[in-house]
Parts: C-alpha cells; structure tokens; sequence
C-alpha cells in the first residue's frame, strides 16, 4: 500500500475493471477513493499509473491481446478525465486560472503514447498551473506554430520511446529558438533523465509530481540546457535515415531456421497473427533505435530496445537468435558506418550474453 486508502485490494479491483474493459466500475471506484479522502493526484499516479504498467506487462508477455491493452486504456483515459475534472472543483487552485503560470504538454514526435501526458497534464493543473495539452506526436513546426501563438512559459515534451529521441530534438530545439524552456519527461529520456541532457532540455522530471515540484522550485524556467550532440553523431543519424528504404528490405528476408518471424504477404495484409510476429515492424523499430543511438550516442538505446525485443519475440516462441541474425545483417550493410557498427557489436554482445546465442551456420 503506498497511498492512503490504495490498498493492495483496490488496486486489484482496479485492474479486474481494467481486465473487464468495466468503465462504469472503475469510474465508481475511483469516485469512492475521492469522497472517502484518496487525493486526485494519488489517484492518477498511485493507481491508474501502476495499473498502466501491469497491462504492458500483460501486452508483452502476450497475455493479453492488443485490443484487451486497448480496452484497458480507454478506461484509464476515462478515469484520467474523471478524476481531473472532479478535482477542478475542489482544489486550490481551479483548472484554468494559470495562477502557477502557463504550461504547453506535447508528446514527442512520433510517440503515440498520450495517456501519460494526460496524466502529467491532469497533475499539473492540481498543481494551478494552466494547461494546453497538445497530444501525440506532434512536429517541431507544429510545436513551434503553438507556442508562438499561445505564449507558454515552459514546454513539457513527454517521450515513451528512445526510438523518438532524434525527433525530441528537433522539438527541443523548435522551442529553444523560440526561447522558451522544455521539461523533458517519460521513459524515453532514459534512466535518470540522461537523454534529456544530452538532447539540452533544460528541466527534466522523472514523475509528473516530481515534474509540477521542479516547476514550482525553479520558477519562472530558464533556458539553460546545452545539447551534447555531436555534429558526427547528426551526419552519422542523417546517414541511416538516408539509407533506411534498403535496411527496411531485410524484413523481407526469410528469417530461417527461425519459424515464426516473418514478412507479411499481401493475403496477410489485414491479418492479425498472435503465432507469428511481423519482421517489418520489429525491424522499423530496431532501426529507429539504432539511429536514436547514434544520435545520442549511446548503446543502451539500441540494446534496450534489443532486450524489449527478446522479451517479446520469447513470449511468442519465435527464436530471440533471429535477432542476431538481424543485427549482422545491418552490420554487413552498414559496414562504413563506424558509430553505427559500434552500437550494433554492442547489441549483439549483449544478445549473446543473454541468450548464449549464436550466428546460426
Ligand atoms: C497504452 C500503451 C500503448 C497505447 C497508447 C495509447 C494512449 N492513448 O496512450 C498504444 C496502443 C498507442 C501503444 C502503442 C505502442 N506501444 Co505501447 N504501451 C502502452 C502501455 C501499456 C501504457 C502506457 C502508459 O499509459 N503508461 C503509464 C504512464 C503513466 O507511465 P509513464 O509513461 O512512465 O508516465 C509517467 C512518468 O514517466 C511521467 N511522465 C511522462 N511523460 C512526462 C513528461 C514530463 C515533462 C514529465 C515531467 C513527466 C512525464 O509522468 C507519468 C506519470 O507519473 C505501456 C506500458 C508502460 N510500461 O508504460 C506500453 C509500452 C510503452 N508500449 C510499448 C510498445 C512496444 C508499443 C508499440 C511499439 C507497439 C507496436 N508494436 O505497435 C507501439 C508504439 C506506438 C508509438 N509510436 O508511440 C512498450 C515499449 C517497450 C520499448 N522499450 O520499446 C511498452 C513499455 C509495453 C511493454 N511492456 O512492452 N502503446
């Protein structure tokens, strides 16, 4: 039990809501936790978020199925809302007034996971900052576009996957040129932050509590991060991505002896396959790693990105050794590349490590 009134049963009965796809249970159930006295912000952050955790948990070690995930989700937005706007009423500071200042929320580039920008923008208002949540993905010109036009004090970027870490970027410095600081928060900045460093973000925060408490301590922001991004680093990443079209053809390359992972034909085109897993996909998201790996120049980009992979591809009994396959693939294609072979020869250290795999003769 970590909050009050978050007992090791209520949770469990949150997640059978959310296993349930039951919204009206989970919404009575968090209305409980606020009339008896649960704060809406342990609510978001002590339930919904570990609740969040667990259903990826489930998703990957395939017991559930992708719509169960996305049934599970559309709950915990519903709940999100809920609590924030039954929150809006009672807190100190009412949703709107901005008396902290002026916050603009966006995901990174290319992400897609919005929940937990949600959640930061819920928390955030309980903290009386104003809000103007911008959602997924969204591009530096877009960013840029909104902040000129809605004048933020700080931009708050929330970014899930590494892969994104390069689109990050661009949007850091969108809004550096613009001269307003960003938050940088979410996985996808690495543990402790460290990406948000080097990427130059000038506030990084691990939670959203967390994220509203620097706010509030280092208030107004300053723009004071410096990016550590190499100018090689930027032409070795812009090399990678040129090159992407011929890299993305090894999908079609039959992963033999390794049954199971597999390029999609056009019958399958529409064909979801829990037995087999789509090589496309898992390569699409290799080589983004590889490439924010670059970019950032470091490994563990790419050989997390290799473990999620291996948890994955095991759950679904496909051989992991498919992935070693993989990487010396892209390391024979990408053979003048040396920041890129540097990061794959870790990867495939690490894969043999694990598995005690082997290139197959
Ligand atoms: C729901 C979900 C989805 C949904 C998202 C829907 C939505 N509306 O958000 C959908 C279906 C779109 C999705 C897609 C994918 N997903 Co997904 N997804 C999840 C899941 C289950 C929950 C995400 C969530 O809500 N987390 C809960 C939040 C609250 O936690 P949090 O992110 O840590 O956020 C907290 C803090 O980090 C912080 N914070 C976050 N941002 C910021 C920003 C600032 C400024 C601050 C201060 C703080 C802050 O505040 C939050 C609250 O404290 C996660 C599991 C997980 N572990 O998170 C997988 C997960 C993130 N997904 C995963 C994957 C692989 C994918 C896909 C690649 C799958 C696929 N094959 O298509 C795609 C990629 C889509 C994309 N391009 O973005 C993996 C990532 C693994 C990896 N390293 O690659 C995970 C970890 C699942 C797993 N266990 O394997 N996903």
């Amino acid at each position: 039990m970590s909050g009050p009134g978050i007992t090791d049963a209520v949770r469990a009965d949150f997640y059978a809501c959310l296993a349930g796809a039951d919204e009206g249970g989970a919404l009575e159930l968090a209305d409980r936790l606020l009339t008896s006295g649960v704060s809406a912000e342990d609510v978001l952050l002590e339930l919904v978020s570990p609740a969040q955790i667990e259903v990826g948990a489930r998703w990957e070690s395939g017991e559930w199925t992708v719509a169960q995930e996305h049934a599970a989700t559309h709950v915990s937005r519903q709940v999100v809302d809920a609590v924030a706007s039954a929150a809006r009423s009672t807190t100190r500071f009412p949703s709107g007034t901005g008396s902290q200042g002026h916050v603009l929320v966006a995901c990174s580039d290319g992400e897609w996971h919005i929940l937990p920008s949600h959640i930061l923008a819920a928390v955030l208002r309980l903290h009386g900052f104003h809000v103007r949540p911008l959602g997924g993905s969204v591009s530096p010109y877009e960013l840029l576009s909104d902040v000129q036009q809605s004048g933020p004090d700080v931009v708050a970027i929330s970014c899930t996957l590494p892969g994104n870490l390069p689109l990050a970027y661009r949007q850091i410095e969108a809004c550096r040129w613009a001269g307003v600081p960003v938050m940088a928060g979410g996985p996808g900045f690495g543990p402790g932050g460290v990406w948000a460093d080097t990427l130059g973000a000038d506030l990084y925060a691990a939670d959203a509590r967390s994220g509203a408490e620097a706010l509030r301590r280092h208030w107004p922001p300053v723009l004071r991060g410096e990016s550590s991004v190499q100018p090689g680093a930027v032409e070795a990443y812009a090399q990678l991505v040129r090159r992407r079209p011929v890299l993305e053809r090894l999908a079609h390359t039959p992963c033999e002896p390794f049954p199971g992972l597999r390029g999609r034909s056009a019958e399958e085109e529409h064909v979801e396959s829990e037995e087999h897993v789509e090589s496309a996909e898992l390569l699409g998201r290799l080589l983004d790693a590889l490439a924010a790996a670059v970019f950032v120049d470091d490994a563990r980009v790419f050989t997390g990105q290799l473990d999620f992979a291996r948890r994955y591809l095991a759950t679904r009994s496909v051989d992991p050794r498919c992935l070693v396959v993989m990487t010396d693939a892209l390391a024979d294609r990408l053979r003048g590349s040396p920041r890129a072979l540097d990061k794959l020869a870790a990867g495939r250290r690490t894969l043999v490590e694990q598995d005690g795999s082997r290139r197959p003769s």
